[in-house]
C-alpha cells in the first residue's frame, strides 16, 4: 500500500500515467480527502484494509475455526440493493437512454454531482483502484479506475476483479479505460466518529455513456458501489459493444458434458436473483454428467477469428445471493464460501459463523440477524437480509472450469433466457430462429425480486435480463443483437436460442418443478436439439419437447406435473401478444421491423391454434 498526499499523487508504486496522475488530482481537490492510498491489489493491503475495517467496525471477523480469512459486514438498513430509480444514463440526447432509463442532462447531472461531490471525502481515504475485466493480455479485456473513499469497495473490488499495479502498469498514454468515481457520501469533520456503513439517503449512480464515465454517490451496496460490475461491465460496456460489434450481457457461461463425452458452452441470461449462479454451478442429478463453471453474472461476446461466437467472464469473483444456497441447492457455492469470503447482511451464528435461510434444513435455535438484533425462529422475520450476499474468488469454486481465463473466450453452442414466471411461460421453449430468439429476449418478463428496490414479485419487462444494465436505448439493443446474429450468419454458425422457467407454480402455490440440479435434465434436451438428436412440437411460442421429451425418471413429480409445466393457454398468450404490443409502442419507430413481424407471426400462429381447436 503506497500513501501519498493528494499533493504528490504521482508518487505511486509504479509509474503512473499522466493523465491518470492529473485526474486523481483532479478528483482530490474536488472531493478533499484526508489522503490518497493507490491500491496494489496485494495480498498485505487486503489484510491491512480488512484490519482497518475490523477495529472500524465495518467488518466483524467470522470465528476462524469454522470461516477463516472470513468477514461480515452489515450495512446501513437503508442500503441493502441496487436502487434503479436513483441510476441515470445521461447520454447527450434523451432518446439514446431510452424509455426504460432514467435520463438526465449531462451538464445538469456534473453541476448536480459536483456539488455532491465537493468536499464528499473529507475526513476520508481516496482510494485509486485500477481493474481490468477479463484476463490481463485478451483482447476481449477492458480497463477501468476507480476512485472511491469506502475500504469496503476496495476490498470487495479485489476479489471480484484483477485489481492493483498490474492494471495500472498498463495504462498508458494511448490506453483506453473508464473513469469511475464513488464516494460514500459522508465527510467526518475533523474528530467525529465514523459509523460502521457510512452512506447517504441522497443516491445517484450516473453513467456518461459518450464520455465513458461513472459517478456513484451514497450507496456502497455492491450494484452500486463496485463500479467494475453492473455500471462498466455492462452498462458502460454495452454502449461500447454497440460501437464496436460485440455484446455485453448479463450471462452466466457454462460447460457441460453428457454421459457421452459431448462437451458445450452455453450462456444464459437470467434476470437478477433468478438463478444464474445456481445454474452456473449445477451440480447435475443425472449420473455421468459435469457441469463446469466459467461465469455467474456477466459475459462478453464477440466474433472470434474462426467466426464463432466466443464469450469471456470478464469479472474474477461471485458476487452471490446467500439465501437459498445450501448443500442440496447449490453444493458448490457452499463449499467455494470454505473461506476468504465477505458476507454482506447474513446472520452471524453465537459461535460467529455465518447463517442465511437455507443453508441448513432448520436455523440455529439463536442468532444475531443482519441488523444486529437478537434472533431466534420465533421471530418472524428473515434472519438474513433477502439480498443478502456472499463475495469470494472465482478460483474458490469446486466446479471452476480450466479454461474460466481463456483469453480467446470459449466457443458458445446455445444462448438461453429465461425468467420467473408463476404461469404461462413453459419448462423450456426453443426459438425457431435468430430473429425469433431476439423477439424471445425483448419480450421477457420476470417477476421482481430482492435485488433491486421496489416491489418483490410484481411482474416487469426485463429484456434480455439488461432492463437495469443497458446503458442506451433498449430498441436499439435489440436491433444490435438482430445485426449481430446477421454477421455471425454471415461467416460462422448461430447458436440456438432457448427460454427457461424454472419458476411455474401449481394451483397450491408450489414450484411444479424440482430446480437445482435437476436442471440438468433441461440442459440434456436443449443438448440434444442442438445435436439434432430430438424432435420437437412446433407451436406458436416456439419448439417445445416431445411428450416425455424430458427425462423425469426418477423424479418424484405428481401426476399431470409435466402437462402443467408445458400447458400452453392461447388466450393468455393472445393477451400476453397485447401486451407486447403496448410495450413495443413504448419505444415508437425505434423497434426493429423484424421484431413486429415476430410478433404477427406469434399473433397469427395463436389464432390458427385457437380456431383449430
Ligand atoms: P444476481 O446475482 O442477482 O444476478 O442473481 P442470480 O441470477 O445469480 O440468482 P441466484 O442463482 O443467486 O438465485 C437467486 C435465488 O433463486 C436463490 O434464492 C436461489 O435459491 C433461487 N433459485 C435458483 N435456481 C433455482 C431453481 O432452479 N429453482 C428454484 N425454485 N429456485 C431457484
Ligand atoms: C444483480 O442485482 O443482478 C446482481 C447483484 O448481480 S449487483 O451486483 O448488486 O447488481
Ligand atoms: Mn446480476
Amino acid at each position: 500500500m503506497t500513501i501519498v498526499t493528494p499533493s504528490s499523487a504521482s508518487t505511486s508504486p509504479v509509474p503512473v500515467d499522466e493523465t491518470l496522475a492529473a485526474w486523481v488530482a483532479e478528483i482530490a481537490e474536488l472531493t478533499t480527502p484526508d489522503r490518497i492510498v493507490w491500491c496494489t491489489g496485494s495480498t498485505a493491503e487486503f489484510d491491512t484494509l480488512t484490519r482497518e475495517m475490523v477495529a472500524q467496525g465495518t467488518l466483524t471477523r467470522l470465528n476462524a475455526e469454522f470461516r477463516p480469512y472470513s468477514f461480515l459486514a452489515r450495512s446501513d438498513p437503508s442500503d441493502v440493493a441496487r436502487v434503479e430509480q436513483r441510476t441515470f444514463i445521461c447520454s447527450e440526447r434523451e432518446e439514446d437512454a431510452g424509455p426504460t432509463n432514467n435520463w438526465a442532462a449531462p451538464d445538469e447531472m456534473r453541476a448536480t454531482l459536483g456539488g455532491l461531490f465537493a468536499g464528499s471525502m473529507r475526513g476520508r481515504t481516496l482510494y485509486v483502484v485500477p481493474f481490468a475485466m477479463g484476463p490481463l493480455g485478451s483482447p476481449f479485456t477492458r480497463i477501468g479506475v476507480e476512485l472511491t473513499d469506502s475500504p469496503y469497495v476496495v476490498a470487495s473490488m479485489r476479489i471480484m476483479t484483477r485489481m492493483g499495479s498490474d492494471v495500472l502498469a498498463r495504462i498508458t498514454p494511448t490506453t483506453e479505460w473508464v473513469r469511475a468515481v464513488h464516494s460514500v457520501g459522508a465527510p467526518l469533520a475533523p474528530g467525529e466518529q465514523d459509523v460502521a456503513w457510512p452512506s447517504n439517503p441522497v443516491k445517484y449512480i450516473s453513467h456518461f455513456p459518450e464520455t465513458r464515465e461513472i459517478w456513484s454517490f451514497g450507496s456502497a451496496y455492491g450494484g452500486n458501489a463496485l463500479l467494475a460490475k453492473k455500471s462498466m461491465a455492462l452498462r458502460i460496456a454495452s454502449v461500447m459493444a454497440r460501437d464496436e460489434g460485440w455484446l455485453a450481457e448479463h450471462m452466466l457461461i457454462l460447460k457441460a458434458t453428457n454421459p457421452k463425452g459431448r462437451s458445450m458452452h452455453i450462456a444464459a441470461a437470467f434476470p437478477s436473483a433468478c438463478g444464474k449462479t445456481n445454474f452456473a454451478m449445477l451440480a447435475p442429478t443425472i449420473p455421468g454428467w459435469t457441469i463446469e463453471t466459467i461465469g455467474d453474472d456477466i459475459a462478453w461476446l464477440r466474433q472470434g477469428e474462426d467466426g464463432r461466437l466466443r464469450a469471456i467472464n470478464p469479472e474474477a469473483g461471485f458476487f452471490g445471493v446467500a439465501p437459498g444456497t445450501g448443500p442440496s441447492t447449490n453444493r458448490n457455492a457452499v463449499d467455494m464460501l470454505w473461506g476468504n469470503s465477505i458476507f454482506t447482511n447474513v446472520a452471524l451464528t453465537d459461535d460467529g459463523d455465518a447463517w442465511w435461510e437455507g443453508l441448513t434444513p432448520t436455523p440455529p435455535a439463536h442468532l444475531t440477524d443482519w441488523q444486529g438484533n437478537d434472533w431466534t425462529p420465533a421471530s418472524g422475520t428473515p434472519a438474513a437480509h433477502p439480498n443478502s450476499r456472499f463475495t469470494v474468488a472465482a478460483a474458490q469454486c469446486p466446479s471452476i472450469s480450466d479454461d474460466w481465463q481463456n483469453p480467446d473466450g470459449v466457443v458458445i453452442d446455445a444462448i438461453i433466457f429465461g425468467g420467473r414466471r408463476t404461469s404461462n411461460v413453459p419448462l423450456v421453449v426453443e426459438a425457431r430462429d435468430w430473429d425469433h430468439s431476439v423477439f424471445i429476449g425483448a419480450t421477457i418478463s420476470s417477476e421482481q425480486t430482492a435485488a433491486a428496490e421496489g416491489t418483490v414479485g410484481s411482474l416487469r419487462r426485463d429484456p434480455f435480463a439488461m432492463l437495469p444494465f443497458c446503458g442506451y436505448n433498449m430498441a436499439d439493443y435489440w436491433a444490435h443483437w438482430l445485426s449481430f446474429g446477421r454477421a455471425l450468419r454471415g461467416r460462422g454458425r448461430v447458436p440456438r436460442v432457448f427460454q427457461v422457467n424454472w419458476f411455474r407454480k401449481g394451483e397450491d402455490g408450489r414450484f411444479l418443478w424440482p430446480g437445482f440440479g435437476e436442471n440438468v435434465r433441461v440442459l440434456e434436451w436443449i443438448m440434444d436439439r442442438v445435436d439434432g438428436e430430438v424432435g420437437a412440437v412446433e407451436t406458436p411460442i416456439g419448439y417445445l419437447p416431445l411428450r416425455d421429451g424430458i427425462d423425469t425418471s426418477d423424479l418424484d413429480l405428481a401426476d399431470g406435473t409435466m402437462d402443467e409445466l408445458f400447458a400452453l393457454d392461447d388466450e393468455a398468450w393472445l393477451r400476453e401478444a397485447d401486451g407486447i404490443e403496448s410495450y413495443f409502442a413504448e419505444f415508437g419507430d425505434r423497434v426493429p421491423a423484424e421484431l413486429h413481424a415476430q410478433l404477427e407471426v406469434l399473433r397469427s400462429m395463436l389464432r390458427a391454434g385457437a380456431e383449430g381447436s
